[in-house]
């Protein structure tokens, strides 16, 4: 077993190192380690001072969230560090953290149980348990805001976002700063406060004092907003309110309570699926391990519209020198004017300095011709959803690209196959498939084709990480993942009106539901004009006799676009805001009582249930066609890309939570009132019901561990 928790001495200091790869998280047996090394240390007559150290790449990155997930087998985790955290903290001998890399979590539980931190420059410090639904459950509620203020800490803990060094050092968290080595500054730092009274962390409450209430029903009110639908960042408020309302074992009760209350909520199970789903994701089972990915030194990119223009902007945000390339002088004008606005709203709003700006906007090289695409290491073909358009820029990029450049498609739904039979490698053809606004959108989804190449998929998956996203592998099929599954919510919304009920129900019931937009209101942001593209395109695939959505083509013919052209499902103010808009009303009864139809009134269960499940019935079949690798590839893609919640842990997680016999009963129901073409189940939610299975079984029976 190796050593978790190494003591050894540095003159009159002991040094305690956390040694559990890859970050030290707090796993069984860490903080039995430090316990017994502290008290070691403490009852040793020749040591003066402390000093706790993290070995590797980081000081501790928490609790180890793989005991969590124990919880989800109905195993009951062990997780109580509070003991630990007071050996140290009424230890005789002054103990000092020495943090670099991350304390997260238990982590800075660990550090504020401490009586001195010292950071390295580069160190970061949080309290992100809210991202994983859960809150600080060691003390960090109570000592974090004794240290950093009730507002901070209400900000730290509700949020989840880590803070840098120096703004630790200014909010009194960190007490020196260490440039050079870290050990040898944190021990000579030791050496200034051995022999002193150590300052004891739940002893320091003068910031807790005279905290007004409306801090914490602003905080309230914030959390509401920022989290719609969680309970964990008001769970952290509530915890530190109480730290300013108890004393601290009183508020470390109370923050307790609160911290099982939210383990055993589905939400915290959600998110934990989530945290260890975004790291499943990147591995690709059957690449081979040595495959060697194409470094990513200079890119290019084709188009410089809304997609275009987005993806250049995450090569230069990344640091990649990236061409843009256009057909008009005009288009490019507006493509790099539209990056350069983009940037400085940015600024303006004190995120991105005015150099950050000059410095991306000059890795750009706008231009109307091919040269330089003979360097580049990746070139990305962003332009309209057009196949012979598509195929005739690779044709052209085949001439001139260098031999193991990877030749990236940003298709949203076209066939890669197809565009990759247009070149004489389609080994270096793959499918990058971005979503708008392409420098915000968090997920890559990554289509290979049937000869795309290991070195292909693992370069374009690298890319995603390097370019900050998260990247998805999804199979070649018509729409992917993604789309190939957004069509049947969509097919379903629109219906819904035609059967009686109202824009503003749709859009409500599934924004209440928890998604970031409801889809009728998704569509008029990106464009009533792009589905109708896609179901011309797709009109000479369908089966003769099987309904179809009638309202929506009407409204396009009429040239209502949605938010570009001020109407679509609903209206748009200048400033973009929706109001109902009473002749899209009309317009769908017309349409409906000419096709015959009884509208009725619709429950908003029935609302969600038919557009999710719907979902989930398409999501049972991609995964059965191995377009997608996993379910939980599937949840991280709709969770990135689509706005699904992460709280409901993506479409297949909620399909397990509900139960997947309630769901297949559900869809049975819609299939005897609305007919097997349209509702047929799928073979696989009817197998996995019959074996008493869920989603999650089978991706655990794919990783062996099932
Ligand atoms: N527990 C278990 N495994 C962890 C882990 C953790 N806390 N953190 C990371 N891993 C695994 C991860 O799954 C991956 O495994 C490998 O380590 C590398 O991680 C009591 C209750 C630290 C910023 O939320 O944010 O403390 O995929 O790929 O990009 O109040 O990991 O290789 O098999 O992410 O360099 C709070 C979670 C816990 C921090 C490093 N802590 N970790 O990022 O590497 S709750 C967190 C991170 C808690 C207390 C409460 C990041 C990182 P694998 P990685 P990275």
């Amino acid at each position: 077993m190796p050593e978790l928790v190494r003591l050894t001495q540095h003159g009159d200091v002991a040094v305690i190192t956390i040694d559990n790869p890859p970050v030290n998280a707090l796993s069984p047996g860490v903080p039995e380690g430090i316990d017994a090394a502290v008290s070691e240390a403490a009852a040793d007559a020749r040591v003066r001072a402390i000093v706790v150290i993290g070995a590797g790449s980081t000081f501790i990155a928490g609790a180890d969230i793989r005991e969590f997930g124990k919880i989800v087998a109905g195993e009951r985790p062990k997780l109580t560090l509070l003991p630990y955290l007071l050996t140290i903290e009424d230890s005789p001998k002054p103990v000092v953290m020495a943090i670099h890399g991350q304390a997260l979590g238990g982590g800075l539980e660990v550090a504020m149980a401490g009586h001195y931190r010292v950071l390295a420059p580069k160190a970061q410090v949080g309290q992100p348990e809210v991202k994983l639904g859960i809150i600080p459950g060691a003390a960090g509620t109570q000592r974090l805001p004794r240290l950093a203020g009730v507002v901070k800490a209400l900000e730290m803990c509700a949020e989840g976002n880590p803070i840098g060094a120096l703004e630790a050092m200014s909010l009194g968290i960190a007490d020196k700063l260490i440039e050079g080595d870290l050990l040898e500054g944190a021990v000579e730092f030791a050496h200034t406060v051995a022999d002193k009274p150590a300052p004891k962390t739940r002893e320091r409450n003068e910031k807790l004092k005279g905290v007004p209430a409306a801090v914490f029903q602003v905080a309230r009110e914030q959390a509401r907003r920022k989290a719609r639908g969680m309970r964990a960042p008001l769970a952290a408020i509530d915890a530190i309110e109480a730290a300013t309302q108890l004393d601290f074992f009183a508020g470390c009760e109370e923050e307790a309570r609160l911290f099982n209350e939210c383990l055993f909520s589905t939400e915290a199970q959600a998110m934990i699926h989530v945290f260890f789903g975004e790291r499943a994701v990147a591995k690709i089972p059957g690449l081979p391990k040595d495959v060697k990915p194409i470094e990513i030194r200079r890119a290019a990119v084709i188009g410089a519209g809304t997609m275009g223009g987005g993806i250049a902007m995450n090569y230069a945000n990344a640091g990649i020198p990236v061409i843009v390339k256009e057909t008009t002088q005009e288009a490019l004008d507006r493509g790099i004017g539209i990056i350069r606005g983009n940037y400085a709203k940015t600024v303006a709003k004190g995120k991105l300095s005015q150099e950050a700006l000059d410095q991306r906007m000059a890795l750009m090289t706008p231009q109307l011709t091919y040269d330089g695409f003979e360097q580049a290491d990746i070139i990305t073909e962003a332009v309209f959803e057009n196949m012979a358009v598509k195929k005739q820029i690779f044709a052209e990029l085949d001439e001139i690209a260098k031999p193991d450049a990877i030749l990236a498609s940003n298709t949203s739904t076209l066939d890669i196959d197809e565009i990759a039979a247009a070149t004489s490698r389609p080994a270096t053809v793959i499918g990058t498939h971005f979503f708008s606004p392409a420098n915000v959108m968090k997920l890559l989804e990554v289509v290979r084709g049937k000869a795309s190449s290991p070195q292909a998929i693992a370069t374009a998956m690298g890319l995603g990480k390097k370019l900050g996203k998260v990247a998805v592998l999804a199979g070649n099929c018509h729409g992917f993942i993604g789309n190939r599954m957004v069509a049947p919510y969509f097919r379903e919304a629109y219906f819904l009106l035609e059967e009686g009920a109202s824009v503003e129900a749709v859009n409500r019931a599934l924004y209440d539901f928890g998604m970031a937009m409801g889809p009728l209101a998704v569509d008029d942001l990106a464009g009533l004009d792009i589905g109708w593209a896609i179901r011309k395109e797709r009109a000479a695939y369908a089966k003769p006799g099987v309904r179809v959505p009638l309202v929506a083509d009407r409204l396009c013919e009429q040239g209502r676009f949605g938010q570009k052209s001020g109407r679509g499902w609903s209206k748009y103010d200048e400033s973009r805001k929706a109001s109902a808009d009473p002749e899209t009303a009309a317009l769908i009864e017309t349409v409906a009582r000419a096709a015959g139809m009884k509208r009725r009134s619709i429950s908003s269960e029935e609302l969600v249930d038919r557009c999710v499940y719907a979902l989930i019935n398409e999501g049972a079949r991609v995964l059965a066609d191995g377009i997608a690798l996993r379910a939980v590839d599937i949840d991280i893609t709709y969770i990135y890309g689509y706005g699904f919640p992460a709280w409901r842990g993506g479409p297949m997680f909620y399909a397990d939570t509900v139960g997947l016999p309630k769901v297949l009963a559900r869809i049975e129901e819609f299939k005897k009132t609305h007919g097997a073409d349209l509702w047929e189940p799928a073979p696989l939610l009817k197998r996995l019901v019959a074996e008493g299975k869920r989603f999650k079984d089978l991706d655990q029976q794919k990783e062996g561990r099932g």
